[in-house]
């Protein structure tokens, strides 16, 4: 094993380091984006190796002013550490206690601020409605827009807390959140200001994201060329106001049947990528829509869902990979659980292919009612026949790639962000095969310790 040391801590004043010891394990999930038969190399530092978790060789992670400075065995890390003019003595200690360390969950998709709750679409389906069908008949994110419409910002910011508080009992440190269930300017607006609040006062980091082409809202769905109008409405008057306003960083559609289609997607990501917005998409949810192919031929930096992409688009986002200009195949199989779906992304074919795979959680008050990356991971065992290893990189540094920060987080890698998380569990390979348990100990998010089970 290789010890790496950031060189500094010569004479800075506070805040002192971290130093996490006593693990059981230690996964760094270190080296780059993964694809193929890689996604399922996560780089494991085992205390069973080193002789226990307080042996002299176990491996301990070192922290300082929030960035992972060395991640190795604890007598060579010290003694590297002091040789490097780092204090020991300003390094706070945290024991794992047998536990496993491994870094801080990247939820890649959320829609987290909403208004309003959808429990009667889940028997409306359970007596055989179609998700697309509740939706043209005007429920479904429709419903949910209306009660979005008439939420104040506060209150949208009281049900984000809620939620983010959620997500970091379940080991997530950075998420990404979209708006759309305004689908009007004003309301769009007031969910990228509260995404954007939240995200500033922490802990989760949060990467806001425009979906104004999420629905066609119902002022538009009365008119002959209500879509088309819509769509117009958002590049000439919605996307000009998200860009002046400077808190979104990505453009999304809902590129799928029944909502926009390839080449309406392709307009409005294309106005948005001249707004400076980068590019992600729900890309064939539900049936083949062209989402694939449309993300390959954009240079999106992820493709969302793909439950159902055509062969040609699998080979659009195969070929996108073999050029080194990868688009991060996002999975979502909490979606098709909740959905009852028996069709699944084919996530082994994509990793067979050299295409990178995320997952994430889709939390939605419609679709995927769960805020939580554990379960998520835990459905890519049973139902996408990932491993646990590679869900752990699809949970990780290959979700920080899907949203543009696999440089800054992902990997406990020396350089990147102290965002850690302590798990209660001997090995990583536990925590998809425990549903449903609250399996995490301790979360730490920029060297700071953030929630604390004991
Ligand atoms: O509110 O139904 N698929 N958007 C696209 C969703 C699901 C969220 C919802
Ligand atoms: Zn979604």
């Amino acid at each position: 094993m290789t010890l790496r040391v950031i060189p500094g801590g010569r004479g800075e004043a506070a805040p002192p380091g971290l130093l996490v010891v006593g693990a059981a394990e230690v996964v760094t999930v270190g080296g780059g984006l993964r694809a193929g038969a890689d996604q399922n190399e996560v780089a494991r530092l085992s205390a069973a190796d080193a002789g226990g978790p307080d042996a002299a060789s176990a491996p301990v992670v070192a922290a300082w002013e929030g960035r992972i400075i060395a991640v190795g065995p604890r007598s060579d890390l010290e003694k590297v550490l002091e040789s490097e003019g780092y204090s020991l003595g300003r390094f706070a200690r945290l024991d794992a206690r047998g536990g496993t360390v491994t870094p801080g969950l990247v939820d890649p998709h959320t829609h987290l601020l909403f208004a309003g709750s959808r429990e009667d679409e889940l028997e409306l389906r359970q007596r055989g409605a179609g998700y697309m069908e509740i939706l043209a008949a005007g429920g479904g994110i429709l419903s949910t827009v209306a009660a979005t419409r008439a939420a104040s910002a506060e209150a949208l910011h009281a049900h984000g807390r809620r939620w983010l508080d959620e997500m970091l009992g379940h080991g997530t440190t950075t998420i990404e959140a979209k708006s759309g269930y305004g689908l009007d300017l004003a309301t769009e607006l007031r969910l990228l200001a509260v995404a954007h609040e939240l995200g500033k006062a922490g802990p989760i980091e949060i990467v806001p994201t425009f979906l104004g082409a999420h629905a066609v809202p119902p002022e538009y769905r009365s008119r002959p060329d209500g879509a088309e109008a819509y769509v117009r409405s958002i590049i000439d008057e919605q996307l000009p106001g998200v860009a002046a306003q400077g808190r979104a960083r990505f453009c999304d559609v809902f590129c799928e049947e029944g909502a926009f289609t390839s080449d309406q997607s392709r307009r409005i990501l294309l106005a948005a990528s001249g707004f400076g917005l980068l590019s992600r998409l729900h890309a064939d949810e539900l049936v083949p829509s062209g989402g694939a192919e449309l993300a390959a031929e954009i240079g999106a930096l992820s493709a969302d869902h793909l439950a159902a992409p055509s062969e040609a688009g699998i080979t659009a986002l195969a070929e996108a990979a073999a050029e080194g200009r990868a688009v991060v195949a996002t999975l979502l199989p909490a979606t098709t659980w909740f959905l009852m779906k028996n069709h699944h992304a084919p996530a082994r074919r994509f990793i067979e292919r050299g295409i990178p795979v995320a997952i994430g959680t889709d939390f939605n008050p419609g679709t995927s009612p769960t805020a939580s990356m554990p379960l998520a991971m835990t459905i890519a065992c049973l139902s996408l026949g990932l491993t646990p290893d590679e869900a752990l990189v699809a949970a990780t540094i290959n979700a920080a790639y899907a949203i543009g920060l696999g440089d800054e987080i992902g990997s406990l890698e020396g350089g990147k962000a102290a965002d850690f998380v302590i798990w209660n569990v001997p090995t990583s390979r536990q925590i998809p095969y425990w549903p449903a348990a609250d399996l995490v100990r301790t979360v730490v998010k920029r060297g700071r310790v953030v929630l604390d089970r004991g």
